[in-house]
Parts: C-alpha cells; sequence; structure tokens
C-alpha cells in the first residue's frame, strides 16, 4: 500500500487555526477534541452520523464517549502522523456537531 503523505507543519497549523477546538497531541501525530451534548441520544446521535462518515472515507477516528462527554483523537495510522483524511474529517466534524 502506498505511503499515505503527512501534512506539513503549515497545513497543520492552518488546520488548528480553522479549529481552535482542536488540539494537537504532545508527540504531534494527532489532533484531539472534546464535545459536549445535552444527553447520551444527542452524543450517540452524532457518533453514528461520524461512524457513517468513516466507514464511507474508510477513515475511523478513535474516541471515548462517557454519557454525553465524547473524546476524539484523529490520526492516520498510515502515514504515522496526520493526514489530509484527518482535516477532511475535522471539517465534516465541524459541519454537523
Ligand atoms: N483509519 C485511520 N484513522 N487511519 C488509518 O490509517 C486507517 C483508518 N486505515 N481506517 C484504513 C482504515 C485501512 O486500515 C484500511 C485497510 O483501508
Amino acid at each position: 500500500m502506498a505511503t499515505i503523505a503527512r501534512l506539513t507543519d503549515a497545513e497543520r497549523d492552518d488546520l488548528l487555526a480553522q479549529f481552535p477546538r482542536w488540539t494537537l497531541r504532545a508527540d504531534g501525530a494527532a489532533i484531539e477534541a472534546e464535545f459536549k451534548f445535552a444527553d447520551f441520544n444527542a452524543a450517540f446521535g452524532f457518533m453514528t452520523r461520524v461512524a457513517l462518515y468513516a466507514d464511507k472515507a474508510d477513515h475511523h477516528p478513535e474516541w471515548f464517549n462517557v454519557y454525553a462527554t465524547l473524546r476524539i483523537t484523529l490520526t492516520t495510522h498510515d502515514a504515522g502522523g496526520l493526514s489530509a483524511r484527518d482535516a477532511a474529517m475535522a471539517v465534516f466534524i465541524e459541519s454537523i456537531v
């Protein structure tokens, strides 16, 4: 499989500047965000929409949900860091949140 290109530092910084909710993980290989919903129904409804995107895009979030709180980590395992796939997923997530 061809290696997926990692974002340049400038592309990564542009992404983070566009979406203040997202922060760079300490190792620089992922971006993370936390979401608070009204209740579990709202959180899981949102997760379902992201899951459908993930299935279609063949790009999957790492996430952790407790009731109405959701933490999402975006990274591209096949790139060993951030790629355009993470940027596209962040754009999608921010468009539906
Ligand atoms: N999701 C994420 N986040 N990173 C990947 O590298 C990745 C993925 N690779 N989903 C995909 C699936 C790959 O394993 C399949 C075979 O296309």
